[in-house]
């Protein structure tokens, strides 16, 4: 059945159906790794406040969220429970007065705290904060649950370090079962971004995976939904940015600022919780703006410096409206933050970059047709195929950004890690967008800078454009100099024919 039919989907992005019929005490395992410590620490590390944004939550599913956090922190270590309804609707009296009823049955540390006003989640978390009475915050997604042991290792990460934040590792409960898989022996991925500004999970390097699989590790982003820090370092470190509206881009921006200014970001594998993945997301912006994006040229203008202008190259929106972003510019000056270049060599070196230490870069005009190479979005989900066409060139790079990598790929950018790719080798094949593999073979490319020929080295067959027409496939042909064969990038930094000795 289309996930259309599925009573409950549609509201929430998850199956709630199926989720309200599961005990919100549910046992539901120990998720850890069998070598992460079973007792034996500090006695006095600090308390914490969890503080649940919602807006419309399922109730059953924000109880057991809540219900995981009491049954499985010790005592000691759990100051308060902070639940902050961001003015849910009238549509869902069930997480008005009934909530509250239930709440004052779970004793006198969790709280509801209600926004007469729809804040989104940004402003809704810092409510949170100032209610809340623990040393450490921990924020959570109002479709959680805790695993067993879950506070200790990160609690005692941000006692050794006040300026650690720390992040769990977030398992997936799947939105169709509410099942809560074990991972535990699985390695964890951390965080990263792709150049529209969007968090994506990346695989650990080699020196991390050698600390072993219970190690906490350092993380260049957050995912955002889940993680804790130190109270007095969360005000010191300037709490967020309360112009970003709603939802999205936080997660990013307290990231960058977390590392470049002094701090330490990292994921603690030995503290699972798990969160309910869903299917699309369900949040309603309230007059109808996209404040993702918004709230994204934010985080570029103060964080990125000079590298913002990637970001625009890939992702456009360049002189469109981000408010005034003066006094967190001031607030970087004031923490005496390190610069954006610091973060990508220091921090983040798995990002490719969209400068000079590429062969070309930018859109792969056929000047004859004036047709570019295009993602013809198609990148923008996991999902549906992967196959490359052609659109009329317009200039405002997006889905027309790529460059020729010093590893004689072509990569797009905006969804990171696509390489253009072909195992058809016969004459008229189309080509398809994959995860780019470093092992050349069918993702290597030539682009003879003299005659224009760009060719796919595997097959020997040229890029060709001959004969289309915009939206369709791109074709790959036997070299025969035609002017459907030949392409310009928008930059090229080397004179070259870039060419691999191959074979
Ligand atoms: C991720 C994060 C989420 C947040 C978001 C970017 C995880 C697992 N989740 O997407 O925490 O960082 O990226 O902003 O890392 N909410 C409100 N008011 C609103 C909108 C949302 O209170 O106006 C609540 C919502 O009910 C939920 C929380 O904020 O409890 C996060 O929202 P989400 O679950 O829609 O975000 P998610 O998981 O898709
Ligand atoms: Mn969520």
């Amino acid at each position: 059945r289309s996930i259309k039919h599925v009573p409950g989907y549609g509201e929430h992005g998850y199956n709630s159906h199926l989720a309200e019929t599961i005990a919100v005490n549910r046992d539901i395992g120990d998720k850890r790794h069998p070598q992460c410590k079973n007792g034996g620490w500090p006695t006095d590390l600090p308390r914490a406040s969890i503080i649940f944004c919602f807006h419309n939550e399922n109730l059953i599913v924000l109880l057991r969220s809540i219900y995981s956090v009491l049954m499985r922190t010790p005592p000691e270590l759990l100051a308060d429970i902070i639940v902050v309804d961001d003015s849910s609707t009238e549509k869902h009296p069930d997480i008005k007065e009934p909530l509250d009823e239930m709440v004052a049955l779970m004793g006198g540390k969790v709280k509801v705290l209600r926004l007469d006003q729809r804040s989104g989640l940004i402003k809704a978390r810092m409510a949170g904060a100032a209610y809340s009475t623990g040393e450490v915050l921990v924020f959570f997604d109002a479709h959680i649950e805790c695993s067993h042991g879950w506070a200790e290792p990160m609690m005692e990460r941000i006692y050794h370090d006040p300026s650690t934040v720390v992040c769990p590792c977030i398992d997936i409960i799947k939105h169709d079962t509410m099942e809560y898989p074990n991972n535990a022996q699985q390695e964890i991925q951390k965080g990263g971004f792709h150049w529209g500004l969007i968090y994506k999970w990346i695989p650990l390097n080699a020196t991390q995976r050698a600390l072993g699989i219970t190690a906490p590790q350092a993380s260049a982003t957050m995912a955002g939904g889940l993680f804790g820090i130190a109270r007095d370092y969360f005000y010191q470190l300037g709490t967020y940015d309360e112009d970003m509206k709603i939802w999205g881009g936080e997660n990013l921006e307290i990231s960058f600022r977390i590392w470049m200014c002094g701090g330490r970001l990292e994921i603690v594998p030995c503290s699972r919780v798990g969160h309910l993945f869903r299917v699309k997301n369900p949040v309603s912006f309230p007059d109808g703006s996209d404040t993702v994006s918004r709230n994204t040229r934010r985080l570029a203008e103060v964080w990125l410096d000079d590298y913002k202008e990637y970001y625009y190259d890939i992702q456009g929106g360049k002189g469109r409206d981000f408010g005034d972003v003066s006094a967190r510019k001031h607030l970087r000056d004031r923490l005496q933050c390190k610069d954006f270049k610091w973060f990508v060599n220091s921090v983040y070196r798995e990002l490719v970059v969209p400068d000079d230490s590429n062969y070309a870069l930018g859109s792969v005009r056929n000047p004859t047709s004036n047709l570019c190479l295009d993602d013809l979005q198609k990148l923008d989900d996991d999902k549906g195929d992967k196959k490359v066409g052609v659109y009329w060139c317009h200039g405002q790079g997006g889905s027309q950004f790529f460059i020729f990598s010093k590893d004689y790929e072509l990569v797009a950018l905006r969804k990171n890690d696509y390489c253009l790719d072909n195992s058809n080798y016969a004459p008229g094949a189309t080509l398809e967008w994959y995860p780019c593999h470093k092992m050349g073979g069918n993702q290597l490319w030539t682009f003879k800078t003299q005659t224009k020929e760009l060719i796919h080295v595997p097959s020997n067959n040229c890029l060709d454009a001959r004969g289309l027409k915009a939206k369709d496939l791109v074709k790959l042909n036997p070299c025969d100099g035609s002017l459907g064969q030949q392409w310009e990038f928008s930059k090229v930094y080397s004179k070259e024919t870039l060419w691999k000795k191959v074979k």
